[in-house]
């Protein structure tokens, strides 16, 4: 039975809680709030103000009417007895907030004209902004937009993290070298979040656990941690597009629980005492860069149940605010694993129901099992989290205890099913005995969640025949594929907001928030010739605006008419950049028997992170500096090819690159990539796509049709049956005389002043194992790249297409997937209350 404790929430509460003339959104109470808060909260005079006090007097502007919007969102929670989402991830990469927020205020003009009126420009505030890097790649994105989807849905939800101080590092290129710097973005403050010291939890760590009989009679477990941390809660509003709902972002940020160990300080040493705060608050310092074995990082363990912890303990003091026991958390809570960084949340929300609440065994497990679900994102068996069991006993060891008793439970339905399989409970265990001993983190999130996607239709199906397929022969109805979205409001209204104007002028502004339905309607301008002009020249301002960034940030000249041809994305050997170099090297090297080779001109743009600990990706970024600094100083080349790296690929300088491409490189090795989502920005934003059949690129194809699409390169099947044959990748460069001569050229040295040794690790593991079968798909993508660059020699048909792809590529908007996800796997439903009309014309104005 269900008992809600809090009483009717009763008409004057529901009104605004903040007077109107301190959030309003006229031109005029805009300047005034600027000019208050540049005084008032900052303490500056107009006069000294520098550009980083404007930025921030602005951003807390803003923030005032975020906070106004967010409490009006809390007290329709508690009206209307609501399932919140809370979404789990270890990272959330949510780009600089200003534009953004403005544009979903719907108050972008009045603020520019504000702005203006007190003599400052709103681009250079907007770019003062720094990247809160809190992720390293398409994850952490995909966690960001979605929070922005179900904000503009009106669902109910908050999102959980860390709030690392450092987040992923900043990129500079020396020598042609990543070179890793520190990432301040806290240094000048962070005017979005508001730190809640009231809102705390402990966290424990190690000791070991006893068991007692409590009074009832009941077993009972005791954990006595050696280790306690406070975890600390800093919350950002995340304001939904044109609506009046704004959600949360709640990370956490570590703290000791006592500043001095009171013992060690008196007996004068200094040192140690502070040793505690110091190994606490190193919880949340850093982020760690993907790509990277993270088996045995133990920091990283404490990372992801340090947040898993917090979260869990929070929604519980939520819950029993609002009802007088857990009975009902799951029908008031459905909690997304966003992979398996989070999946401790299995053991320790197990543990918080029967240890700290005293729910039965079974209750507590239904109540689990029905609460959490899973996303899987990758197949990369190297990226499938493991933790050795000693590691996790001497940090953990109640959770271990109740993995056991899971697994133990687990095993048993297993044994019952397929009796006398011992190979398969040996698989299906939650812990791996084949060597040495390791809690398997997608097994327990498995076990413990009543549905499992993957991103993508393709990466979905591998994942049943793959990684989890005696998972889903056990239970094949927790199984669905929820394909990744990106949100138009940051990727085109934001980021291109001339294409975004000219889109509205012609179909309306409902697009913006019903992507699906609405931009089909552009079909019908795709041969509108002064439409295609006019979409032809706002790409051609888009890569001006590039050509000065790549100026200001390479020194290199580029030329807006030649065919911008980009990939950015991680640098990793399965997304093969690669392959990229050995096409241009091929072109170049054509170029040199034959000067007058007749070739369209291109500027091939690269940009991306290595993991620090990758070798063989900062090699790659080496090899591209090296062979652009070749190439573009070569009196041959003639400026028909420049390759350019833009350094410090993020989504602030991604906002830069995404709508200024022609051609968008999809090119990693088929069943490799879980789905991208880079993918769809550069779709979204009018350039075409070359690409394997892998991830989403199957179905952003399917949506855009085959003739809008430059395909190559084996499937997923045939990678598997060439790999079952034998793959000798000596046979295919023996056999492709351009290939060869690519590869010789690397390896003599032509791109290293001579030395032959730089590059030969490089080489080598092409030779010798080519995992990634770039030459198996050489010849197929050096026909496809010559397809597309005749192509793009005609302007007009090109644009056509440019047309069409855009209009159709609405599926692969956000609200699309997180609406699959509320009907599919979370049961949530928008809140009821409708938005002031007065909210909704203002956000239409964009
Ligand atoms: C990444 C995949 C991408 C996918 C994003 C978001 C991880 C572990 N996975 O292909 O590599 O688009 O997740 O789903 O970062």
């Amino acid at each position: 039975m269900k008992t809600k404790m809090t009483g009717k929430v009763t008409e004057r509460s529901t009104k605004p809680c903040v007077e109107d003339d301190r959030t309003g959104i006229s031109v005029e109470s805009i300047k005034r709030a600027f000019l208050d808060h540049l005084c008032y909260t900052l303490g500056r005079f107009p006069a000294v103000a520098t550009r980083n006090d404007l930025y921030m007097a602005l951003a807390y502007t803003v923030r005032d009417r975020l906070l106004h919007r967010w409490m009006k969102t809390v007290e329709s929670y508690l009206r209307e007895d609501v399932k919140v989402v809370s979404y789990l991830s270890a990272e959330f990469l949510m780009g600089p907030q200003l534009g953004n927020n403005l544009i979903n205020l719907g108050i972008y003009h009045q603020v520019e004209q504000a702005m203006k009126e007190l003599g400052h420009e709103l681009n250079k505030m907007i770019a003062q902004e720094e990247e809160p890097g809190l992720g390293n790649g398409g994850l952490g994105r995909l966690a960001a937009c979605y929070l922005d989807s179900l904000a503009t849905l009106r669902i109910p939800a908050i999102g959980y993290g860390i709030r690392y101080e450092f987040g992923i590092f900043d990129q500079e290129i020396r020598d042609g070298w990543q070179v890793e710097v520190t990432d301040k973005w806290l240094h000048l403050g962070n005017p979005w979040e508001i730190r809640r010291p009231e809102i705390t939890f402990q966290v424990n760590f190690g000791g070991h656990t006893e068991t007692l009989c409590d009074g009832s009679g009941r077993y009972r477990v005791r954990w006595l941690p050696e280790r306690v941390v406070r975890g600390v809660a800093y919350d950002s509003p995340v304001a939904g597009y044109a609506v009046n709902q704004a959600n949360m972002l709640r990370l956490f940020s570590a703290e000791a629980c006592e500043s001095f160990d009171f013992q060690a300080f008196n007996q004068g040493d200094y040192y140690s005492a502070i040793d505690e705060k110091v190994a606490s608050e190193n919880l949340t310092k850093v982020l760690y860069p993907n790509d990277e074995p993270v088996q045995g990082k133990r920091l990283r363990l404490e990372q992801q149940y340090f947040f898993v912890s917090c979260s869990l303990q929070d929604m519980i003091r939520l819950h029993l605010l609002q009802w007088q026991n857990l009975k009902n958390f799951h029908e008031q809570y459905a909690i997304q694993l966003n992979d398996t960084h989070p999946s401790i949340a299995v053991a320790e929300l197990m543990r918080l129901l029967v240890d700290e609440h005293a729910v039965d065994w079974d209750m507590a497990w239904h109540i689990t099992t029905n609460t959490l679900a899973y996303t899987n994102h990758t197949l990369l068996p190297e990226a499938l989290e493991k933790w050795p069991l000693e590691l996790f006993a001497s940090l953990l060891p109640r959770h271990l205890e109740i993995i056991y008793e899971i697994n133990r439970r687990h095993l048993e339905t297993i044994a019952a099913l397929h009796p006398g399989d011992s190979r398969m409970l040996a698989r299906m265990s939650l812990i791996d005995e084949t060597g040495e001993r390791y809690v398997r983190m997608a097994h327990l999130a498995s076990v413990g969640s009543h549905a499992i996607n993957g991103v993508a239709a393709l990466h979905t199906d591998l994942l049943k025949k793959d990684v989890l397929r005696d998972f889903s022969r056990v239970f094949p109805e927790r199984f669905l594929n929820v394909t990744n979205g990106v949100t138009p409001r940051r990727w085109m209204v934001l980021a291109n907001p001339k294409l975004a104007a000219l889109i509205s002028s012609r179909i309306g502004g409902r697009w913006i928030s019903h992507l699906e339905e609405e931009l089909t309607k552009l079909e019908d301008f795709a041969d509108d010739r002064e439409f295609q002009q006019e979409w032809h020249s706002i790409k051609q301002d888009n890569k001006l605006q590039l050509a000065r960034m790549i100026k200001a940030r390479t020194g290199n000249t580029v030329d807006i008419e030649s065919l911008f041809d980009v990939q950015v994305k991680r640098i990793h050997e399965y997304k093969r950049q690669h392959l990229n170099l050995l096409y241009l090297i091929t072109l170049y090297n054509r170029i040199k028997e034959n000067p007058k080779t007749a070739i369209t001109p291109r500027t091939i743009i690269f940009g991306g992170k290595a993991a620090p600990g990758y070798f063989m990706a900062k090699l790659i970024i080496k090899l591209i500096n090296s062979v652009a600094e070749v190439v573009n100083n070569d009196p041959d080349v003639a400026g028909r090819i420049r390759i350019v790296f833009f350094p410090d690929f993020n989504v602030k300088t991604g906002q830069w690159i995404y709508p200024a491409a022609d051609l968008s490189e999809q090119i990693s090795t088929a069943g490799k990539e879980a789905s991208g989502t880079g993918n769809m920005k550069f779709a979204l934003n009018g350039a075409l796509t070359i690409g394997t059949l892998d991830g989403a690129n199957v179905e952003i194809r399917e949506e855009v049709g085959a003739e809008n699409f430059f395909l190559f390169g084996l499937t997923a099947e045939e990678v598997n049956d060439l790999k079952a044959r034998g793959y000798n990748p000596r046979d295919y460069c023996n056999g492709n005389e351009s290939l060869r001569r690519a590869i010789d050229c690397i390896s003599s040295g032509c791109f290293s002043r001579g030395d032959a040794n730089l590059f030969r690790p490089l080489v080598d593991s092409l030779l010798y194992h080519d995992n990634y079968l770039l030459f198996a798909d050489y010849q197929s993508y050096l026909d496809c790249q010559e397809r597309a660059a005749a192509a793009f020699r005609d302007r007009s048909q090109w644009t056509r297409k440019s047309i069409l792809n855009v209009a159709r590529m609405g599926k692969f908007s956000s609200d699309r997937s997180i609406r699959e996800y509320c009907s599919r796997i979370w049961g949530a439903k928008p809140l009821a209350d409708q938005i002031d009309d007065a909210d909704l014309s203002a956000a239409a104005r964009l």
